[in-house]
């Protein structure tokens, strides 16, 4: 059995809204979890409609709904506000001739509009695609043209990355600047479109090992593991200011930066700029901020910082979550004895649209592990065979399908939506770990070559392929390389093609190719020149584990 930490945390003292979880495990049931929400009675599904018009129907319109900052502004809008402006958003959309079930992709930095759209585009039965504000032309590109968006909503300065002529399903720019101020014909029209359980909700693109990115697709079904998972793990109360630091272009931005936390008619916190310590602590002290909900990454970082802290009043926070990646037990151990608050960690994936793995507020923490299953969630441990394996030892991290926010399909892609449920009745998360006999969960490792840099998932076939596409570089081998801060960063192997000689000028030119056309966070923070790349002996393919043995090694 592989080592595992033995000290545990307690719960701080306080009122939650689970406390009892091992009587909840037993008799949860999802179907429950769904009555709260308005279509349980009406029959009429639109997760739009209950993420923010269900509050002004209760009469919570006057509510703050969220409070938007950014360097040099401020404003917040009321839940009224959000509803009236995703009406105007989707009439606006609707007089293009937006119509259900078509895809609608939003590129807009984190922004009020960036949320709005996204609501409104749902809020008329459309699919919403975000895209992270970071991407550059070819990630823009390949994502629109996927699943064939027919209409982008952007600004004037993200624009200049849409090559339209490239992507041929695309009708309509419209630009959020100038949307406000557009006429609707008809301002009475019904806005909300009714829809199934199973329509179209959200379309994430997450990187796989081997391919393109994949369209993962959500269904308005997954609203309920919204709902829930908002409720016991973010412990949302009416009184508190909830900050999810991510962009709605991934899926802890959509699901625990809108979704969940708006449906829990929680006053969230949208953040615009870059990261900046002092920024965050002020931040988190001007809008006395009570629920933070942050990664591994932006922890360690603020953890550099030292005593930065200490200038700033946080007395407001008293619920600290993290995602996305490993989180050390040394960070834990440094928010407990400096913030005197614990970080709950939550294990999921775009895949599986909502938390799986948690630790809720009311349990004990064990530094090292991701948590327990959340109540209706079973999780195994597979062998190769898809077998159960024993408790403590390590395996394939599988769940028992389904469950509401499991993706509805990868978009276009049949058998890769096949491929995660090879073994029967289990979903397989491709990550590899072991539960103990409380059954807590310790994440293991990936079993594929997936790289995990601050949190963001990232497929070393389209560096790759970005990376042979400079003319200077002949083949290419790209993998994740352990970094304290980062967890991993991306390292880059290649050769060269004859008549180019190693320079820095060029590697800087060659690390710059792929942040100019790819984006900033998949471009290799270290390029390694070589004779030639390890290779299988009958395929020929790229032996990415060597090239991970070696700079393993190396580091030791
Ligand atoms: C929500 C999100 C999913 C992959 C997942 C795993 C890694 C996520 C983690 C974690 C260790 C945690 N991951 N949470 N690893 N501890 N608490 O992150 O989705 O971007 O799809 O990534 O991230 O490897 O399989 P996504």
């Amino acid at each position: 059995m592989a080592s595992i930490a033995q000290t545990t945390i307690s719960p701080v003292k306080g009122s939650f809204n689970l406390s009892n979880y091992d009587c909840v495990r037993k008799s949860f049931d999802w179907e429950d979890a769904s009555k709260e929400l308005h279509f349980w009675e009406s029959g009429k599904v639109n997760a739009a409609y209950e993420t923010i018009d269900r509050h002004v129907v209760d009469g919570y319109g006057d509510k703050i709904a969220l409070h938007y900052i950014n360097e040099n502004e401020k404003r917040s809008l009321t839940f009224s506000e959000v509803k009236e402006k995703t009406d105007h958003y989707g009439r606006i959309l609707k007089q293009h001739g937006v119509k259900k079930g078509d895809r609608v992709f939003i590129f807009l930095p984190k922004t009020p509009e960036c949320y709005i759209s996204i609501l409104a585009v749902i809020k008329i039965g459309a699919i919403a695609g975000p895209l992270f504000e970071a991407f550059m032309e070819d990630a823009v590109k390949d994502r629109i043209n996927d699943c064939k968006g027919t209409v982008l909503i952007t600004d004037k300065d993200l624009v200049q990355r849409v090559q339209r002529a490239d992507i041929p399903s695309l009708e309509t720019i419209l630009f959020s600047e100038d949307i406000e101020a557009t006429p609707v014909e008809n301002d009475r029209e019904e806005v909300v479109e009714w829809l199934g359980k199973e329509d179209g909700l959200i379309i994430h693109y997450t990187s796989g090992s081997t391919g393109k990115p994949k369209g993962v697709l959500h269904a308005h079904r997954s609203m309920i593991h919204h709902l829930q998972s908002g409720k016991w793990v973010l412990d949302i109360k009416d009184d508190d200011v909830y900050w999810c630091t991510s962009h709605p272009g991934w899926v802890t931005g959509s699901v625990y930066g809108l979704f969940a936390p708006w449906l829990n008619r929680a006053t969230i916190v949208i953040q615009g700029g870059r990261f900046k310590a002092e920024n965050w602590y002020q931040l988190m002290e001007d809008l006395k901020v009570t629920t933070w909900y942050s990664a591994p990454t932006a922890f360690r970082m603020l953890m550099s910082q030292g005593d930065l802290f200490k200038n700033y009043d946080l007395s407001s926070l008293r619920h600290i979550l993290s995602v996305g990646e490993p989180l050390n037990p040394e960070v834990i151990h440094w928010a407990w004895n400096n913030l005197g608050l614990r970080i709950h960690d939550t294990w999921w994936m775009t895949e599986t649209g909502g938390h799986l793995i948690v630790n809720l507020p009311a349990e004990l923490i064990k530094p090292g592990s991701m948590g327990r299953p959340f109540p209706g969630i079973t999780v195994g441990i597979l062998d190769d065979e898809g077998n159960e394996l024993p408790r403590g030892e390590v395996g394939q991290l599988a769940v028992r399908a389904p469950w509401p926010g499991l993706m509805k399909e990868i978009w276009g892609n049949k058998d890769k939506f096949d491929s995660y449920f090879k073994y029967e009745g289990w979903y397989s998360s491709g990550d590899l770990a072991l539960q103990d006999e409380d059954g807590y969960v310790f994440f293991q490792g990936r079993s594929d070559d997936m790289i995990n840099s601050a949190g963001e998932r990232i497929g070393p076939f389209e560096v790759e392929s970005k990376l042979i596409e400079h003319p200077a570089v002949a083949e290419a081998g790209v993998i994740g390389k352990p970094d304290a801060l980062r967890g991993e960063l991306v390292k880059a192997f290649i050769t060269l093609r004859t008549g180019f000689q190693e320079s820095e000028e060029l590697l800087e030119e060659i690390r710059l190719f792929v942040r100019k056309n790819l984006s900033a966070h998949a471009a290799p923070r270290e390029i390694e020149v070589m004779n030639e790349l390890p290779k299988t002996k009958i395929s020929g393919k790229i032996l990415r584990r060597k090239l991970k043995e070696w700079e393993i090694q190396k580091v030791q």
